[in-house]
């Protein structure tokens, strides 16, 4: 199953010595072989992080009722029929695929039928498949960190408790275990709490986080956070924020002001304005991203809490309205359960096995 592991070499093949070294004592040929190396490395962890969080995605979403009554059709081979058709409509909508996304799906299986495109009702959930799938594509574009950006500033917004500061604490991980340096900000200062949290998961990490406080100017806060990142040339900066409603017109313009602030100091940043959502807060999370992204202009999104909910069509529906890359993914609260997004995988867990292969 893992073969890509095996097929990796143990050590950089020794260099031949036909070649004059450089003055380094390397030769290009010595530098190019590092290079492919590493990136070989990466590409295998990166092969191997993707299986991993597919059965991830099995153990988790495979449960969930989207899944079971998705499934359920797929295993019963039904007949091709009004009433199939319905019983999809009713497990997209249950499961929060929204009205909207969910007619138009419909709409589209009952025309290809009426065209007689499916030999079976098999065909046509195959379809569906697909269909699902393509919804999800456009939107699976991982984060990159631009290495250009000294440092690649994040801002993570949302509102209260759906993720954010454990989500930074995740990203953090990840992005250390990329060999990326970084730092923290600590926006959220509107509780006393959520500044320590961040900075006692600094400690623990050995990664530096940048406070003021309680009650501090939270643009203020990313202000000093970038400028100290630039000094000391970190690779990523991740800023927190104040958990706020989508409806409080004052603390959404707050948003702007930290996102001018950052511009002044590079004109670039915030590279990646992440906005994280609970996915089980089902249409409301059209809402959020619409204030929020005209607040402030998400650039990707984190969807939590996907364990154990029933609402996980939702993602189908922010894809479908707004098109913005969905970077991550939560399936639970220990590190690894965020998971970068792969779409394959994600519809794969909701339908029955034999059909993902
Ligand atoms: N089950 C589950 N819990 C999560 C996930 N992500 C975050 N949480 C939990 O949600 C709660 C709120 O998280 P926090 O990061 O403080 O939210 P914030 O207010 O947006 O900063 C914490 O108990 C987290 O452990 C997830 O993917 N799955
Ligand atoms: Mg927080």
């Amino acid at each position: 199953m893992f073969d890509f592991l095996k097929k990796k070499p143990e050590k950089p093949e020794p260099a031949k010595p036909a070649e004059a070294p450089t003055r380094a004592g390397f030769s290009p040929e010595d530098l190019a072989r590092a290079f492919t190396v590493h990136q070989e490395e990466k590409q295998a962890r990166l092969e191997a992080e993707r299986a991993e969080g597919r059965e991830a995605m099995r153990g988790t979403l495979g449960g969930t009722l989207f899944a079971r009554s998705l499934g359920g059709l797929f295993a019963r081979n039904p007949k091709l029929d009004e009433d199939l058709l319905d019983e999809i409509e009713t497990a997209l909508i249950t499961a929060d695929v929204g009205v909207t996304a969910t007619r138009e799906i419909v709409e589209r299986m009952r025309k290809r039928m009426k065209a007689r495109d499916f030999a079976d009702a098999q065909a046509l959930l195959t379809a569906l498949r697909n269909d699902l799938l393509a919804m999800l594509k456009p939107v699976a574009k991982p984060l990159g960190i631009d290495a250009e950006a000294k440092p690649f500033v994040i801002l993570t917004v949302g509102v209260n408790g759906v993720g954010k500061t454990t989500t930074i604490g995740k990203l953090a991980r990840r992005f250390q275990l990329d060999g990326h340096t970084l730092m923290l900000a600590a926006g959220d200062t509107f509780r006393a709490a959520a500044v320590e949290q961040l900075k006692i998961w600094g400690e623990r990490n050995n990664v530096a986080v940048i406070a003021q406080g309680q009650d501090a100017d939270p643009a203020s806060v990313a202000f000093d956070g970038l400028q100290a990142a630039k000094a000391r040339g970190v690779d990523v900066l991740i800023a927190d924020t104040a958990g706020r409603l989508h409806t409080q017109q004052g603390l959404m313009a707050e948003l702007g002001k930290i996102r001018r602030v950052l511009g002044k100091v590079d004109a670039r940043a915030p590279h990646e304005v992440l906005l994280v959502i609970d996915g089980t807060t089902g249409q409301n999370a059209l809402n959020q991203l619409r204030q929020f992204h005209a607040a402030v202009n998400v650039t990707g999104l984190v969807v939590t809490k996907l364990d154990g909910t029933a609402k996980g069509g939702v993602l189908f529906a922010l894809a479908r309205e707004f098109g913005i890359p969905i970077r991550f993914i939560g399936l639970g609260e220990k590190p690894e359960d965020l998971r970068v997004f792969d779409p394959e995988g994600f519809v794969d867990a909701l339908l029955p096995g034999t059909l993902g292969a």
